[in-house]
């Protein structure tokens, strides 16, 4: 039987990449973002390529209701979920805190904290339901960011909201330790995605300033770590992990080329 990994946030960046390493290896997939073309194309190419299944669940993290119900009614022969992939998420806006929108925040807080709560119970809840009745393990993998270690200028509620997703993830694994369920909090820093994009509201020129003279971490080196995480033996579990490029130290210090 293939192994199920279920992907937030599958329509781009990290969780698009790790769609790919995944389906490379033989994995079932289930997929998930709200823009539901790019979800389709991404089914189609991988059964295609891959010659595996994927299972499209498009919801908006936010939408208590859609989560729970998307997830309670998958397809029985979905629901022995190995992997759930925590990754949907986003930064809005980047200013000082006495200037930044309560709309961002309240964006940023209800993607990147609540969501990702969200999707966690439910998927969690699967897998403590599979290891009781027949002894099989769970991984979660969260998405975390160097922002939620360190804070940096004009960083506020989106560290917040990662330094929420380290101390859920502490907290996930020592919950679900006695139901088996590996808990891996991953910590990338820089990494062209579309990010930074979202991040200034399709000002092309200011997201791309974020990557001026540094070869940043790509979508496809964070997939292959956390494949890495993932099929690791089952008695070892990669708690915590952070992982920048290397002309990153932390949130602040670079060195660029020019
Ligand atoms: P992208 O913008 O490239 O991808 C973000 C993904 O999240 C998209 O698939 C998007 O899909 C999805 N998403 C956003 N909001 C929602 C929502 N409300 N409901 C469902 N899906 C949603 O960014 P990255 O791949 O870079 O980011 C992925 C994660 O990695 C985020 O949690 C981010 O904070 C974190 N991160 C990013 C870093 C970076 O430098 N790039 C570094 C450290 C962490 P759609 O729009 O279709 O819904
Ligand atoms: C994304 C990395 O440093 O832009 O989480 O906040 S950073």
């Amino acid at each position: 039987m293939p192994k199920i990994v279920f992907i937030t946030g599958a329509t781009a960046g990290f969780g698009e990449a790790c769609a790919y390493k995944f389906a490379e290896h033989g994995y079932d997939l289930i997929i998930n973002g709200r823009r539901t073309g790019r979800l389709q194309t991404l089914a189609d190419t991988l059964e295609k390529k891959y010659n595996v299944a994927v299972l499209t669940l498009p919801f908006d993290v936010r939408d208590e209701k859609a989560v729970m119900s998307s997830i309670s009614t998958i397809p029985d022969d979905w629901k022995a979920i190995d992997i759930l992939i925590n990754n949907a998420g986003l930064a809005m806006g980047r200013d000082h805190f006495n200037e930044a929108s309560l709309d961002d925040w309240n964006v940023m807080i209800d993607t990147n904290i609540k969501g990702f709560l969200y999707v966690g119970k439910a998927v969690s809840q699967l897998m403590v339901e599979r290891h009781a009745s027949t002894g099989s393990a769970g991984h979660i993998i969260n998405m975390g960011s160097i922002a939620g270690k360190q804070v940096y200028e004009k960083g506020n509620v989106y560290c917040a909201t990662k330094f929420a997703v380290d101390a859920i993830s502490q907290s996930m694994r020592i919950d679900l330790l006695r139901h088996g369920i590996k808990v891996t909090a991953i910590n990338p820093g820089a990494a062209e995605t579309e990010f930074s994009l979202v991040r200034f509201k399709g000002d092309e020129t200011t997201a791309k300033k974020i990557y001026d003279g540094l070869k940043p971490l790509t979508a496809a080196d964070v997939a292959d770590i956390i494949y890495y995480c993932a099929t690791l033996p089952p008695h070892v579990c990669i708690n915590d992990l952070s992982v920048t490029c290397l002309q990153q130290a932390d949130t602040i210090y670079f060195s660029r080329t020019n």
